[in-house]
């Protein structure tokens, strides 16, 4: 129980420190004990990395509770929080309040939000034709979800997508103080231009009124030191570790395939132990050791 309350904390003391934060990419078990064990403080439970590990589109096509099967390995696996980014809600703001509590329930430290209908589709993809979620209908989720935590410090990020779909400056603003004004712990300012040009302007206006997270993806060439001197809180690295996967998996199997043998593969590859040291396999070991009756 007390573990539970820790990783609460632990992502609220990250939204409010001073200095810039970063939380990482993770799609299951394994690579969410990569990202803790690289020094990340925090996991971005990504719906992108998430949906394409089990082979489907980010469009909500994976069920809520199937997320929270996945959530739930990452969690056991891991002593770092992990802020879910739980897209629309999977509904409106009844459906959330059931997310929250079963996040709570399972050790999730945060959940974010954003503001487009549900099924989602995910930023990237033809973004001048996604429609925003009504506002004050999205900000009766984020009060929904803010009044049935159980624990204070479980944060509730609110994400607009102002930008991804062209609606400008002003909009962006608007969205993010009134989700702020409906409890919101942190706005996620998302933008899918090839330079923080938008974000800064943001930052500008915004001027400290609570966390601002980025997610940098696409104007990836950004200095660090620009979000910090623009006063950003959390930096999140979205989709790094699936996209590397992929590329290693793509690269292996094809030389697999075509050499028909192993040996062209087996030095770029981790060796076995090394897969048995992440699964925790010689804790197992010892523990059969005291408890198996020894002949
Ligand atoms: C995700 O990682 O699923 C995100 C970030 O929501 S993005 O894919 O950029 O929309
Ligand atoms: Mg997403």
């Amino acid at each position: 129980k007390a573990l539970k309350g820790r990783k609460i904390k632990q992502l609220k003391n990250l939204l409010q420190s001073k200095q810039l934060e970063f939380i990482c990419e993770a799609h299951d078990g394994l690579s969410a004990k990569i990202v803790e064990e690289t020094g990340f403080s925090g996991i971005w439970g990504s719906g992108l990395a998430i949906s394409a590990s089990l082979g489907v589109r980010d469009s909500n096509e994976a069920s809520w509770t199937q997320v929270l099967e996945v959530l739930e390995f990452m969690s056991d696996a891991t002593r770092i929080p992990i802020l879910l980014d739980g897209d629309t809600g999977y509904g409106n703001f009844n459906n959330l309040r059931r997310l929250v509590k079963k996040l709570e329930s399972r050790n999730i430290a945060g959940v974010c939000i954003e503001d487009k209908l549900f099924p989602k589709t995910n930023s990237f993809i033809d973004g001048q034709k996604q429609k925003l979620a009504d506002i004050d209908e999205f900000c009766g989720k984020i009060k929904a979800g803010k009044d049935i935590q159980l624990d204070d410090d479980f944060s509730i990020v609110a994400r607009t997508e102002a930008f991804i779909v062209g609606a400008g400056l002003s909009e962006a603003l608007h969205r993010a103080e009134s989700y702020r004004q409906a409890g919101a712990d942190a706005i996620l300012v998302h933008s899918k231009k090839s330079t923080d040009h938008e974000i800064s302007l943001f930052m500008q206006e915004w001027a400290d009124r609570c966390p601002i997270i980025i997610v940098p993806t696409t104007y990836y060439s950004t200095p660090t030191d620009n979000f910090s001197k623009a006063g950003i809180s959390m930096v999140i690295w979205a989709n790094h570790l699936l996209r590397a996967s992929v590329k290693a998996m793509q690269h292996t199997a094809g030389t697999i395939y075509q050499q028909q043998s192993l040996r062209g593969v087996e030095d770029n590859i981790v060796p076995v132990k090394e897969i048995f040291r992440l699964q925790g396999a010689e804790e197992l070991q010892q523990a059969e050791e005291k408890y198996l009756p020894q002949c």
